[in-house]
C-alpha cells in the first residue's frame, strides 16, 4: 500500500513539475516577446482560448488523471472483501499515551508494539479509550484516526520482515511525542510462533515477599499480569520483558530501563496515568523491577 501512495505522489511530483516548466517557458516568452498589435476581437478571443484551456479543460483532464491512480490506491487500504487467505484482524487501541494491542482470533494481548506477519493482509481495527488519537506506521502507508466510541479500519501489509516505527500522529496531550509504536514484521512462521507462546500463557510465581505484596495491591489492579493480577486500565505486562522499549519509547527496556521507569517515571514521562510510587521503598520497587523482567514466555 506504501508503495503505491509513493507512486501516485511521484506521479504528482513530476506532473507537477512539467506543468512549472511549461508555465515558466511560457510566462518568459511572453516577458521576452514583442508586443503585437490586435484587434478587439481577437483579443477576446485569445483571452477565451486561455481560461478554456489553461482554466477548464487543463485542471479537468489532470484531476481525472489523478482519480484514475489515486481511487485504486485509496480502495487497496480499504478493508474490502478478499478471496483466499483472510486478513488478520488486530485491534489497536489509543490511550493517553500507549498503545493497547490485542489479536482477537487468539486473545492474545500486548501494548506498545504490534508484531505482524510479513506478506500477509492486516486489517488493524483502531479505538481510542479517551481522546482522538491517530494510528500511522508511515513506512507501512496511510493513517488513520482513532477516535472515541467508533471504530475504524486501515488495511496494511508488510511487503518483507523487518522493523517499522509507529507514531501517534494526533496531538493527544502532554505527551504526545512521547506514543511511539514499535512494529514488527516476522516471517509467517515465526509470528504463529510468537503468538503461541503468548496463548495460554498464565504465570503463578509472584514476586517475592513484600515485592509481591506490594504489586498485589499497588500495581494489579491496572495492570494484568495472566494469571496474577486483571488491571485493564494500563499496558498489560504479561510478556512485559519480550518488548523493547518501556512508556511507548521512553526507555529501553532493560535492566537499569526497567528499575528507572518504576522510581522516576513521573520525571521520565511527565503527566503519564501512573502514580508516583514515592512512599513504596526503592528496594521494593527494584525487586518488582527484577521481577517484571522475568515476564516473557
Ligand atoms: C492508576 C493505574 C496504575 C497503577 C496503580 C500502576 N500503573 Fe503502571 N502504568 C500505568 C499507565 C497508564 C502506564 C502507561 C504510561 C505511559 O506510557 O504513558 C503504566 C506503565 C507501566 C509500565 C511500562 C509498561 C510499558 O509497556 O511501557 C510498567 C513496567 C509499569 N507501569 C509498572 C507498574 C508497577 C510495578 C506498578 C505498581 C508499583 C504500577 N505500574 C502501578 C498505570 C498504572
Ligand atoms: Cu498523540
Amino acid at each position: 500500500m506504501a508503495r503505491q501512495v509513493a507512486n501516485v505522489w511521484w506521479g504528482m511530483f513530476a506532473f507537477a513539475t512539467l506543468v512549472l516548466i511549461v508555465v515558466s517557458a511560457i510566462w518568459i516568452y511572453a516577458l521576452a516577446r514583442k508586443p503585437r498589435e490586435t484587434s478587439e476581437k481577437e483579443a477576446l478571443a485569445i483571452n477565451r482560448r486561455w481560461v478554456i484551456g489553461g482554466g477548464i479543460v487543463l485542471p479537468s483532464v489532470s484531476i481525472i488523471v489523478l482519480l484514475i491512480f489515486g481511487i485504486p490506491t485509496g480502495r487497496s487500504m480499504m478493508p474490502l472483501p478478499v478471496e483466499g487467505e483472510q486478513p488478520l484482524k488486530v485491534e489497536v487501541t489509543g490511550h493517553q499515551w500507549w498503545w493497547e494491542v490485542h489479536y482477537p482470533d487468539s486473545g492474545v494481548t500486548t501494548a506498545n508494539q504490534l508484531i505482524i506477519p510479513a506478506g500477509r493482509l492486516v486489517d488493524v481495527h483502531v479505538t481510542s479509550a479517551d481522546v482522538i488519537h491517530s494510528f500511522w506506521i508511515p513506512r507501512l502507508g496511510g493513517k488513520m484516526d482513532m477516535v472515541p466510541g467508533r471504530t475504524n479500519v486501515i488495511r496494511i501489509e508488510a511487503g518483507h520482515a523487518g522493523i517499522f516505527h509507529g507514531q501517534c500522529s494526533e496531538f493527544c496531550g502532554l505527551q504526545h511525542t512521547h506514543m511511539k509504536l514499535h512494529v514488527e514484521a516476522q516471517p509467517v512462521e515465526q509470528f504463529s510462533a510468537w503468538i503461541a507462546a503468548r496463548e495460554d500463557l498464565r504465570y503463578e510465581q509472584r514476586a517475592p515477599g513484600d515485592a509481591g505484596q506490594t504489586f498485589d495491591e499497588r500495581c494489579g489492579q491496572c495492570h494484568r499480569v495472566s494469571g496474577i493480577s486483571d488491571g485493564n486500565r494500563a499496558p498489560d505486562l504479561t510478556d512485559l520483558a519480550t518488548r523493547p522499549t518501556l512508556g511507548a519509547g521512553v526507555l529501553e527496556n532493560d535492566h537499569e530501563g526497567l528499575r528507572r521507569w518504576l522510581r522516576e517515571h513521573k520525571d521520565l514521562k511527565f503527566g503519564n496515568g501512573m502514580p508516583a510510587h514515592d512512599d513504596v521503598p526503592p528496594e521494593t520497587l527494584d525487586q518488582i523491577a527484577d521481577w517484571l523482567e522475568t515476564l516473557a514466555p
